[in-house]
């Protein structure tokens, strides 16, 4: 009863002054019917949700835009050193909650929207989701920024402002179709475009020697990269970071006015066209050559327009008197995987061709200043780019990449000597940053000529992409047959030259990491194992997190009360560890009931959401959780209503997710997994024992739905294989229960949760290899259940597909790839097993519960505060700058930053 009563008094101290608040909401509510008339996108005759949205968007903005030029203001004068997160995709979300909840205006902006007749969250769910992003890597990238803006770190993100972003999924009776998702139809009303800020980037033309001697690069196609700004607001403090996004546009002067006036319209736009387009989507198809120059060009100007800016901002930052060897004690940057690695080469040739620095110190500065972090383990994953359509398009960036792929040459000849050549050859062979490429002139005769025999005859198999796949397969079969038929090598087609982008970011950078522990563990002793025994303190780990803003606070309000209330404060949003204080209720009923109660309000608003999108009805009382369970589905079958109602858990089983548009597998297992949804859930006999449901179009508002509503979540991925995964980290910290294999950061989250509220099955990622080796031999036979399976898909009750590709794949058959190379057959029968626990335990609530309680006070390791303060102190050397927090009651003063 003590506690209760602390706890009633410390909820109240946490609400704002209602004086203050009425005032607040008055000025809030005139601003938004201000921004309503004078900001107009729509006719002045109604005042609905699209308007109220835009307005109400626009009012935060004027908030968020003072505390963004102040906290420019301020590090433009304090001169810190400042980190910039570059990355091809940032998965933001809805910013207007978010804001809102930052600035702690969500009871202004709900009373004032109350009075002009809206509900602040029918108003929020007007804003489109950003489609600047695919997955969990640029998801991790945008909790980053929120965790440097709270942090009050000097940090910046840059990425590209893609019009389409990446694709629409619509789901139909053949599986997912692509559509372009227009987001930015009705505008953004949060970005700025600054039209003060452009560069002019290069692509094509040649390198030529200047008359001071210097290496210049001339002619070629030029465009123009525009700054689009975005403000990410930091949660209860004045500091406001930027996304700086990049759009592409042809310099001014390209619209061929006498083409267009003599007719041919097409023809006079055409350089317009040509640079806009490089902005057009995320990842367009790279199957075409254009693509693949189209990607590499959205690459370079990401790159090249950041680098500009940066070096731009410590020349003015300088004041005059510019030292470039200070540089990397302003600018640390870190690349988001591979995918700006161009940074290197780029700034290498600013450095040297703009700026007159020597080879030397170029080299010195640009690796003092770029870090790379490595996003996955699979070899076919890593980014190659081809030699030739890199030296077309970026001539003197290959001239760069050759210097530095020969001085590495040079350091693994010094290091293994050329005593043992074979050895020399297999070190040179796996390190080099050009492949199938000749030795530099000066290495000739040190070493025996490059391999006479191509790498075609490797094993390398594309398991993302099938069409790629097969293709490779079918080449090799053909060289093996002509081997075999006594043609000799000359008929073998030249491997192709290419650019090992991972070689060159491990070599330019002065620090590599991996996102969870056992995948740095894997980046060390396996991918780039080479390079660590050259560099053993290049190597890092820095294992993922996620806001805890976003994740749970603003998306999951309900449990968030009765966190605060229980533990007494709600500091535990920037100090996650006070999360553990609930481990000392984890058995109080009262706590336990409320927190099942906060869990049903949460699925009983994703059960709408899914007879809106899909029109399914679904139980809220069955088990929330994700996954496929056909040998359920069977098993259930086999028996009569009253053993079926006994033996299983009722358990609505929820799917998202989009399939690259060229990646078959995945869209046959979309298609498969919709199939199994119509027949199951249309089957009389099963009602509401289970029920398999795929939200289409899953993006981060859906996740903010469907996380805090489920209670079980799998994360099944064959060890080793998933780098890290973050959405793991959410569904714990909502007190969802995971089932999943130790691997990425499941092993972390397990250890920190405790392991009986974890349930683990699975082989481990040390076994894998030999057991790959086992299974492509024959060598284990997989477990019956799961041959049981396979048969009752191939058997047609899903309908008439008989998904042979799919089944295929999980086989020895040669036809179809790798034989079960994700060993499903194997883990299966210790899934199932466990399975049986997870409805054991479900079974019985409270021990439920209490497993869900757990979870959520075992979360606070996966804050990505504490990321961030890791990458800051290890790689990036930033410290926090004293820009104050804000008050309790506080509206924020840029006046009272401190120097
Ligand atoms: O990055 C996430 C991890 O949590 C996931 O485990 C990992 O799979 C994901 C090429 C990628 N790895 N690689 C990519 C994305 C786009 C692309 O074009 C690779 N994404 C991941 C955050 O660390």
């Amino acid at each position: 009863a003590r506690i209760r009563t602390w706890r009633l008094l410390s909820v109240k101290s946490i609400s704002t002054n209602p004086k203050t608040l009425v005032t607040d909401s008055e000025q809030v509510a005139s601003s938004i019917k201000h921004h309503s008339e004078f900001t107009p996108l729509f006719s002045p005759e109604k005042f609905e949700l699209p308007k109220a949205f835009f307005a109400t968007a626009q009012s935060v903005r004027d908030a968020l835009i003072v505390n963004w030029n102040a906290t420019y203001e301020y590090y433009n004068r304090v001169n810190p050193k400042q980190a910039y997160y570059l990355s091809m995709e940032f998965l933001q979300g809805r910013a207007l909650s978010n804001a809102v909840g930052n600035l702690g205006l969500t009871g202004a902006y709900g009373d004032a929207l109350k009075s002009l007749g809206f509900e602040l969250e029918s108003v929020a769910g007007q804003e489109p989701d950003p489609a600047l992003g695919n997955g969990g890597l640029g998801r991790l990238a945008s909790c980053f920024l929120d965790s440097l803006a709270t942090l009050n770190y000097p940090a910046w993100g840059y990425g590209l402002r893609y019009k389409y972003g990446l694709f629409k999924q619509i789901i139909t009776k053949d599986g997912q179709e692509e559509a372009a998702e227009d987001w930015l139809e009705l505008s953004n009303p949060w970005e700025i475009v600054r039209n003060d800020v452009s560069y002019p980037v290069k692509f094509y033309g040649k390198v030529v020697f200047g008359s001071d001697g210097k290496k210049r690069w001339i002619g070629g196609e030029d465009v123009v990269a525009v700054a689009y700004d975005v403000p990410i607001p930091g949660y209860k403090t004045k500091t406001t970071i930027n996304l700086r996004l990049w759009s592409t546009k042809a310099p001014s002067g390209d619209f061929d006015l006498s083409s267009y006036n003599s007719g041919k319209h097409t023809e006079a736009a055409e350089a317009l066209f040509n640079a806009e387009k490089i902005c057009y989507v995320l990842y367009p198809g790279d199957e075409s050559d254009e693509g693949k120059a189209l990607r590499l060009k959205q690459q370079y100007t990401l790159c090249s327009a950041s680098l500009q800016d940066i070096v731009a901002r410590f020349e003015t930052r300088s004041g005059g008197s510019v030292n470039w060897e200070e540089f990397p004690e302003k600018v640390a940057v870190q690349m988001n995987d591979t995918h700006p690695t161009l940074c290197i080469p780029e700034l290498m040739r600013i450095l040297m061709d703009l700026k007159g620095l020597s080879w030397e110190d170029a080299w010195r500065i640009t690796q003092r200043t770029v870090a790379y972090t490595n996003h996955t383990v699979l070899p076919e994953a890593l980014e190659k780019w081809s030699l030739e359509l890199m030296e077309k398009l970026l001539p003197r960036h290959v001239e760069i990449i050759e210097k530095i792929d020969e001085e590495l040459v040079s350091t693994i000849v010094s290091e293994y000597g050329t005593e043992n050549p074979d050895l020399l050859k297999e070190k040179l062979k796996a390190m080099r940053i050009l492949e199938n490429v000749e030795l530099p002139s000066a290495f000739a005769d040190v070493i025996v000529k490059p391999e006479s025999k191509p790498a075609i005859a490797e094993k390398t198999v594309d398991q993302t992409k099938d069409s790629k796949e097969d293709a490779q397969t079918v080449v090799k079969k053909e060289v093996e047959e002509e081997e075999t038929a006594g043609v000799i090598a000359e008929v073998i087609p030249e491997p192709p030259k290419m650019v090992r982008m991972a070689n060159l970011a491990v070599v330019g950078g002065h620090a590599v990491n991996g996102v969870a522990e056992i995948h740095s563990e894997i980046v060390k002793t396996d991918v780039f194992n080479d390079f660590v025994k050259l560099w053993p303190d290049k190597f890092q780990n820095k294992t993922n997190g996620v806001t805890p803003r976003r994740w749970i606070r603003f998306c999951n309000p309900y449990l968030s009360d009765i966190i605060t209330n229980w533990i007494g404060t709600e500091d535990w949003v920037l100090n996650t560890e006070k999360l553990a204080e609930l481990r000392k209720f984890a058995d109080d009923e009262d706590l336990q009931s409320e927190w099942r109660a906060a869990k049903k309000k949460n699925k009983l608003k994703v059960v709408s959401l899914i007879k809106e999108r899909t029109g399914y009805t679904v139980n809220p009382d069955a088990m929330f959780d994700i996954q496929i369970k056909l040998y359920r589905y069977k098993k259930m079958k086999e028996m009569s209503a009253s053993e079926r109602k006994k033996a299983f858990v009722p358990r609505v089983c929820i799917f998202g997710g989009k399939a690259f548009a060229t990646y078959v597998q995945a869209k046959r297992i979309v298609k498969f997994i919709t199939d199994v949804g119509s027949t199951i859930n249309h089957d009389p006999e099963i009602g509401d024992l289970l029920k398999v449901i795929f939200v289409p179009d899953y993006n981060v508002s859906v996740a903010e739905l469907l996380i805090p509503a489920s209670e079980l979540s799998q994360h099944i991925s064959t060890a080793g294989m998933e780098a890290s995964g973050t959405s793991n980290m959410k569904f714990s910290m909502n007190g969802c229960i995971l089932i999943g294999t130790l691997d990425g950061a499941n092993v972390e989250i397990r250890e920190e949760v405790g392991e009986e509220n974890f349930f683990l099955f699975g082989a481990k990622a040390d076994e894998i290899v030999d057991l790959r080796k086992e299974r492509a031999e024959g060598k284990f036979v997989p477990d019956p259940s799961f041959e049981e399976v396979k048969q009752f898909v191939r058997s047609g009750v899903f309908g008439s597909n008989k998904y042979d590709e799919l089944i295929g794949s999980l086989e020895g058959n040669e036809g179809f790839g790798r034989a079960d190379y994700f060993l499903v057959g194997k883990d299966f029968p210790s899934y199932v097993e466990c399975q049986e626990k997870v409805d054991k335990a479900y079974r019985d609530q409270k021990r439920w519960t209490r497993m869900s309680i757990l979870n959520t006070a075992g979360s606070s390791k996966f804050s990505s505060d504490r990321t961030i303060h890791e990458y800051a102190k290890d790689i990036w050397n930033i410290k926090q700058s004293t820009l104050q927090r804000l008050d309790a009651s506080g509206q924020p003063d840029p006046d009272d930053i401190a120097p």
